[in-house]
């Protein structure tokens, strides 16, 4: 009808309210995230809490417990009534994200929600493309859909993985991607959709290419968490020997709290942009190993090479690290450093915690819960 036809820009049909100007709109502090009971999630919710916002998670159902990274955030609530709230949901169904989106009119969107797992995205390639690639489309057109196009901020998680094979080192906002895995790939989908929904509907989208980062709440299959658990378990005698894969790869490797901080600075800019964060330093796995044992007071000599390689303990001589080939990857990324030039200039952001003291934060956490655990056990 004509009616229809006559509905102005500002006009939000699902909200079914007239839109503030978007400065106005702004004014409010409310974020939503998808992967809030992540890493990222965790420490990001932390931050933005601190900075007055209201939070608003996307959490999926599970049969088992899957907020343990937000407990000590509940435990705040006294503090903050009605500044923190979790709305169950997935990236893999639209009709929810929209209805999340009306129910909250989010100032800020960061979409952290992914199957992050490089090496099980080769088993589950498809759901991988599904929720890491169409899910940030599913967002995106989420947020069109309930007309805030023009009032929401949106971040998207992107990664140093769309690099893959080596065009170039260090590897910056220019460098051409090259993914070598169905994550990578998916994500170079959106990378794409995100720059391409800015383009074409003016949103204020931008892309963090965020190089590894890690922490005591680093999901515990990734290398440097499995690393840090297992020097905690080999030193206290609850573990014999640490298995791992390729120990040549080699990666920039950060804080997740110094990179969340970055994400939130994207998003306070006066027009988007897509930004690297990145140490620009490179280590291999096998120093990770060394350093993390070296926490612990244990020193490794390295013997045999290829998949017979194994790291000794010099003290006693025993075998505490050998190479699995399970853990090998059909296509590898060998090497990852990356440039934060950009955002060190126009952000202001620089990286915190350097790596020995990452290393060493890690390998303390662990060990103080495996301690605890074998008192509570006792
Ligand atoms: P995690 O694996 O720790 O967290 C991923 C989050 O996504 C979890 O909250 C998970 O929920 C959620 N999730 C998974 N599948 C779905 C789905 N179908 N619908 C909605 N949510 C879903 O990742 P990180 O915190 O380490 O990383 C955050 C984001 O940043 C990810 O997108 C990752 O790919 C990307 N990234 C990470 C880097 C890193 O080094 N950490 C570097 C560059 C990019 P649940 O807890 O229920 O599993
Ligand atoms: P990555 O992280 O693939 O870089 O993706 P991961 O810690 O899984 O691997 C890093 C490197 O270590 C090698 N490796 C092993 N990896 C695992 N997981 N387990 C092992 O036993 C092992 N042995 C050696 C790997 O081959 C690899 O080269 C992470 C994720 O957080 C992504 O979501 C994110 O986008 C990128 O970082 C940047």
């Amino acid at each position: 009808s004509s009616q229809h036809l006559d509905v102005p820009a500002t006009f939000s049909p699902l909200l079914s309210i007239k839109l503030p100007s978007p400065e106005e709109y702004r004014k409010r502090k409310v974020a939503l995230i998808s992967g809030i009971t992540g890493q990222d999630g965790s420490y990001l919710t932390e931050f933005l809490l601190d900075k007055g916002y209201e939070v608003h998670g996307v959490i999926r159902r599970s049969s088992s417990f899957n907020t343990s990274r937000l407990q000590h955030l509940y435990a705040d609530q006294h503090e903050r009534p009605n500044k923190f709230k979790l709305h169950y949901g997935d990236l893999s169904d639209s009709t929810n994200l929209v209805y999340i989106i009306a129910q909250v009119q989010p100032t800020e969107i960061y979409n952290l929600g992914a199957q992050s797992h490089v090496k099980v995205s080769f088993e589950m390639a498809e759901y991988t493309g599904d929720v890491d690639g169409l899910g940030t489309l599913r967002l995106l057109d989420a947020i069109r859909t309930c007309g805030l196009e023009k009032h929401v901020r949106f971040y998207q998680a992107s990664t140093s993985e769309l690099y893959g094979k080596v065009v170039e080192t260090p590897q910056s906002e220019t460098t051409s991607f090259y993914p070598r895995s169905p994550y990578g790939v998916a994500k170079l989908y959106a990378y794409w959709i995100t720059v391409n929904y800015r383009e074409a509907y003016g949103m204020y989208a931008c892309n963090g290419i965020l190089f590894n980062h890690e922490s005591p709440r680093r999901g515990r299959t990734f290398v440097t968490r499995k690393i840090s658990r297992a020097a905690a378990d080999i030193s206290l005698g609850k573990q014999q020997c640490l298995y791992l894969g390729n120990l040549d790869a080699r990666r920039d490797w950060g804080h997740a709290r110094d990179y969340v901080e970055g994400m939130w600075k994207m998003l306070q800019q006066e027009a988007p942009e897509d930004f690297v964060l990145a140490t620009g330093e490179t280590h291999p796995v096998r120093e990770f190993v060394e350093k993390a044992f070296g926490v612990l007071g244990i020193q490794i000599r390295w013997q045999g090479s290829g998949i017979k390689e194994e790291g000794i303990n010099v003290q006693n001589g025993k075998v505490i690290v050998k190479v699995d080939t399970g853990y090998f990857r059909p296509a590898e990324v060998e090497l990852l450093l990356g440039d934060p030039t950009k955002a060190e200039r126009l952000l202001g952001w620089k990286r915190k915690v350097d790596f020995d003291s990452l290393v060493k934060e890690m390998v303390e956490a662990d060990l103080q819960a495996a301690k605890s655990l074998v008192e509570d056990q006792n």
